[in-house]
């Protein structure tokens, strides 16, 4: 009834759209101190002494806890770092008082390059022994064979650029505490995680009882799941200073100290056979996972190892070889990016089924025909991934009259003489993963639904399709329900609103929780009716049996005097992650004269299972799909040779806006379903992982040139 209905967003919008909803720079206490960090201006350096100006409030990383770690102690190893922190009574004159803070730095060489990285001539931290910090290999099938019988072999290095996430709101952080209670206001997606690890730290300083608040965030793409040095600076501060602390980036400071996303390249070789069969990957996948922090760099190695075995996407490869490289630099470190290792999967693999096909003269879409996967239902593959549910040679067929559509499209455009063309990706994802979501659902004593949820929604909408659900199982109208999210006092635990799960984990906890409160209310009134359960009839909000109805409310006011609170619980446990799917196919023009892309159409067709709510996942593919083409062709982090990034504000970075945005069409197809409650599987990340190969794949269609690089700029193509 309420599942599947384009409801707006309900929830989020009206604070949003009349400007009245809370972000964490609108706070503000009597007596709040601001704080600026003093950061390294080189990338690699050894820190020599720093000097606090006289008289002022100023904490070195002498006077910091040792527990958090990032800050620069003895050497700084990426530009921005921080070194100490000045708090004072305005924003502005903090700023000017860190830069009164004397840093003596001795420079040390820089490794910039990721060959440079690799040749080990410099480190990029003292103590490593070596800028190979991770490593891992993928071995699959017997890689001499296949490209014995190859028939044709293609090599190359494909590169995934570094990018700067961007959301529209830089980091910041609010610290209160009152001599008991510590609560934080930061634009994280992790306040839970947030909160475990200021326990762990603030403890020894005798602060147990923490609340962390997550308010309106201005989006986050996996750049806040991190936790960072600056959010506990600012809570001890608070402790030890006994004011309400303030801190927010500035745009530059964030570009350069928020994590960076993707920066993998493959060198590979590829074999096909006649037909167009690829045969089997051989090669290495090397990350430049950035600035070496242990912990962030094992957790964003992840990404690199997921990629290598997902790079096999949805076709029946033989065999793959690949070496692993975790490699550190002295750039900001890399963390997740909308998709965080999927979209660079199925770049490298999307793209080499392109220059294949080029290749051998075969179309791009037939070639993907011939190699596509047969149906899968919780196939494990020889890479050790598992795919839940998958038709992909019925969605290929789906999709196929609309690539033509579009190769017609192309060819009227050329017969004008223009330069025109088509592209085509497969999404290779995993998403929805667990290890559990939590929440809890409330019927008011003034009748409205409550639902509250651990995972944390920051732009997705998943709040109004919580409603949904919850209207779904109350038989009620979702203006009726309220969500509450992003508040660790609201729930014992939570999660995170990240790779693409939460409504399919975090809708499945509000379905079970909800169910179960319908079943308790309805024990309390059957026993206040005094007639079995059974004989109950529920209908839209009310319990009826022959002429006698309790409503919601009463039912709800009812079980308070039966001992019963109208409340229930629940964390769902994810044991497999969803492995949602999609064909995505964009028509370009490009400029002859100018060089500049122009997309004019995109066609996203997907399978996500059950679709909650069809506009806010439409409006997630147009979102995406925009920000993966912002990858194709404008966005690009720069270094200097010596570290210092060039592309550290909006008119040196270039990002998508509505005046490059395009049509976007979306349908998914509802083919397979996830074996969860809700039966969805994720989109939030689909069209940013398709997007980008796609379009690339598109300017090679229309200039003929093969393409390794991103972004693929007008001097590129005219080249
Ligand atoms: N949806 C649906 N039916 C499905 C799948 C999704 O109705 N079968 C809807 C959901 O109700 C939700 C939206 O589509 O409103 C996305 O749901 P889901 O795929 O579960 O993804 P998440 O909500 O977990 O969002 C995370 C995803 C990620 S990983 C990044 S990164 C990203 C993205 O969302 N960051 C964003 N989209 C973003 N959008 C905004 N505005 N801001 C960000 O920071
Ligand atoms: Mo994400």
């Amino acid at each position: 009834k309420y599942i599947g209905k384009p409801l707006k967003r309900i929830i989020e919008d009206p604070p949003l759209v009349t400007g009245r909803a809370t972000f964490v720079y609108d706070l503000d206490l009597r007596g709040t101190l601001y704080a600026s960090f003093v950061r390294s201006q080189y990338a690699h350096a050894k820190i020599k002494s720093v000097k606090c100006p006289e008289g002022s409030m100023c904490f070195t990383s002498h006077d910091l806890p040792k527990a958090i770690t990032g800050i620069a102690r003895n050497e700084a190893v990426y530009q921005g770092q921080p070194i100490a922190v000045v708090l004072t009574n305005d924003e502005y004159k903090a700023r000017d008082l860190a830069e009164e803070v004397e840093v003596e730095y001795e420079p040390l060489p820089s490794v910039i390059d990721v060959e440079e990285a690799l040749s080990n001539k410099e480190r990029a931290m003292s103590e490593l022994e070596s800028n190979i910090v991770l490593q891992d290999e993928v071995n699959v099938g017997d890689i001499q064979s296949d490209f014995k019988r190859a028939y044709k072999i293609i090599e190359g290095e494909l590169i995934n650029q570094r990018v700067i996430p961007s959301a529209m709101e830089p980091r910041g952080a609010f610290a209160q505490f009152d001599g008991k209670r510590l609560t934080v206001w930061s634009s994280t997606q992790t306040p839970f995680d947030l909160k475990k690890s200021l326990s762990e730290i603030l403890s020894e300083y005798g602060v147990n009882d923490i609340r962390v608040i997550q308010p309106y965030v201005g989006g986050a793409f996996g750049s806040k799941i991190i936790n960072y040095a600056e959010e506990f600076v600012v809570a001890y501060l608070s402790v030890v200073t006994k004011r309400p602390i303030k801190w927010f980036n500035s745009r530059t400071e964030d570009m350069m100290t928020t994590n960076h996303g993707r920066d993998m390249r493959l060198r590979f070789k590829a074999a096909f056979d006649s037909e167009g069969k690829l045969l089997g990957i051989e090669g290495t996948l090397i990350h430049d996972l950035g600035a070496p922090f242990e912990d962030i760099n094992r957790d964003s190695f992840w990404m690199t190892t997921t990629a290598a075995r997902l790079l096999i996407g949805r076709y029946k490869v033989n065999s793959l070889k690949i070496r692993v490289l975790g490699v550190a630099t002295n750039k900001a470190f890399i963390g997740a990016y909308r998709g965080a290792g999927r979209p660079e999967a199925t770049y490298f693999i999307e793209r080499i089924l392109t220059l294949g096909a080029r290749e051998l003269g075969l179309d791009q879409y037939e070639v993907r025909e011939r190699n596509v996967m047969d149906d899968v239902n919780f196939t494990k593959l020889p890479t050790g991934l598992t795919y839940d549910s998958g038709k992909y040679k019925e969605l290929l067929r789906i999709a196929k009259p609309y690539y033509n559509d579009l190769i017609k499209r192309r060819d009227s455009l050329r017969s004008k003489g223009k330069l025109a063309g088509v592209g085509v990706a497969i999404v290779s994802e995993i998403a929805s993963f667990g290890p559990y979501s939590t929440a809890k659902v409330k019927v008011l004593p003034n009748g409205r639904i409550q639902v509250i949820t651990g995972t944390t929604p920051h732009g997705q909408g998943d709040a109004t399709a919580f409603t949904q659900i919850a209207a779904e199982v109350f038989d009620v109208d979702p203006s009726n329900v309220d969500v509450l999210w992003g508040d660790t006092d609201l729930i014992s635990d939570g999660d995170l609103t990240a790779g693409s799960r939460t409504i399919t984990v975090g809708g499945s906890a509000v379905y079970e929780a909800a169910v179960r409160l319908k079943e308790k209310l309805l024990k309390v009134v059957s026993e206040k009716m005094g007639v079995r359960a059974e004989e109950i009839e529920y209908r839209e909000g009310k319990f009826i049996h022959e002429d006698k109805t309790m409503s919601l409310w009463e039912a709800a006011r009812t079980s308070m005097f039966m001992g019963v609170l109208p409340e229930q619980d629940y964390s769902y446990v994810m044991n497999l992650y969803t492995s949602p799917y999609g064909v995505h196919m964009v028509l370009v023009e490009v400029d002859r004269d100018t060089g500049f892309t122009r997309v004019l159409d995109y066609k996203a067709f997907d399978d996500v299972g059950v679709v909650v709510n069809p506009l806010l996942a439409e409006g997630q593919t147009h979102g995406g799909a925009l920000q993966g083409i912002g990858q194709a062709l404008y966005e690009e982090a720069v270094y200097s040779q010596d570290g210092n990034l060039l592309t550290s504000n909006f008119s040196d970075y270039v990002l998508p806006t509505a005046v490059e945005s395009f049509n976007v069409e979306w349908k998914s197809f509802g083919l397979t379903k996830s074996d969860t409650p809700i039966g969805s599987k994720g989109i939030g990340e689909l069209p940013t992982i398709a997007g980008t190969p796609a379009v690339v794949s598109a300017i090679e269609d229309a200039i003929g040139k093969k393409i390794y690089t991103m972004p693929v700029k007008p001097e590129l193509v005219l080249k």
